[in-house]
C-alpha cells in the first residue's frame, strides 16, 4: 500500500477512532502505544485492529518470561504485531520469536538521547534481531544514513519514526532504505488528517 504506519498517540478512544477510519485504505498499519493503551485499555486494540492491522508499541524490554507474557496479551487482542527493545539480549527476543505476529525490534532511537547507549551498540542489535528472526527493525528517520547503514548490516525491513515534528523527512527515509515510515503528531495533530495522510503518501511516493 503506502508505506506508512501511524502512531497513534492519543490519549481519547472515540478520536483514535475518527482518525482510525480516515486512515482505512491508505494506510498500512495503526501503532498503537501506552498513550492510549493506558488511557482506554487493551480492548482499543482489539477495536482498531478491525479496521486497519495493528502493531503494539510497548517497548518491551524485561527479562524474557516477562516480555512473552506482555507481547502475549496484546497478541491476543487482535493485534498484527508488537515492538520490543533489542538492547535486553537475545533471550529476550527467541523467546518473544515464539508468539506468532510481526516481531519488530528497535535497534536505535530517534531522537538525540539515542546517541548516549543504543546508537554504539545499534548495528549488533540489528544483527541478532536477523539472527532470531525478527520481521523487522525500527531505525530512525532523523539519521537517514542510519536507515541504510542498520538494512545493509541486517537485511531486514526497517519501520521508520522521526518524521515530521521529530524533523526527519519522510522521502529521504524512504531513499535511504525505509520501508514504512511511522507519522504521529503530524497526523493525530492535524485538524485534517486525512489530508495529512494524502499529503505524506504523494511525499513518499516511489
Ligand atoms: P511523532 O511522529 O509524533 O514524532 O511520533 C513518533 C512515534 O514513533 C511515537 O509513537 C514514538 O513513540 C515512536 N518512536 C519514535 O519516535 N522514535 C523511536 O526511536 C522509536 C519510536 O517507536
Amino acid at each position: 500500500m503506502g508505506h506508512l504506519i501511524i502512531a497513534l498517540d492519543v490519549e481519547n478512544p472515540q478520536n483514535a477512532i475518527e482518525i482510525t477510519k480516515n486512515a482505512v485504505g491508505l494506510v498500512d498499519y495503526m501503532k498503537i502505544g501506552y498513550p492510549l493503551i493506558l488511557s482506554s485499555g487493551l480492548s482499543v486494540v482489539s477495536k482498531i485492529s478491525e479496521m486497519v492491522p495493528v502493531i503494539v508499541d510497548l517497548k518491551i524490554a524485561d527479562i524474557p518470561d516477562v516480555s512473552f507474557s506482555i507481547a502475549d496479551k496484546v497478541m491476543r487482542h487482535g493485534a498484527t504485531g508488537f515492538i520490543t527493545h533489542g538492547f535486553v539480549g537475545r533471550d529476550v527476543l527467541e523467546k518473544l520469536r515464539t508468539i506468532r505476529g510481526e516481531m519488530y525490534v528497535v535497534a536505535e532511537m530517534s531522537h538525540p538521547g539515542s546517541l548516549d547507549f543504543i546508537t554504539p551498540v545499534s548495528e549488533k542489535i540489528a544483527v541478532m534481531a536477523k539472527e532470531v528472526g525478527a520481521d523487522g527493525l525500527v531505525a530512525p528517520a532523523t539519521r537517514p544514513e542510519r536507515i541504510r547503514r542498520l538494512k545493509d548490516v541486517s537485511n531486514l525491513k526497517i519501520i521508520s519514526p522521526g518524521v515530521g515534528v521529530q524533523g526527519g523527512s519522510p522521502s529521504e527515509a524512504i531513499k535511504y532504505g525505509a520501508d514504512y515510515i511511522i507519522v504521529g503528531r503530524s497526523v493525530t495533530s492535524s485538524s485534517n488528517p486525512k489530508e495529512a495522510i494524502l499529503k505524506l503518501l504523494n511525499e513518499i511516493m516511489i
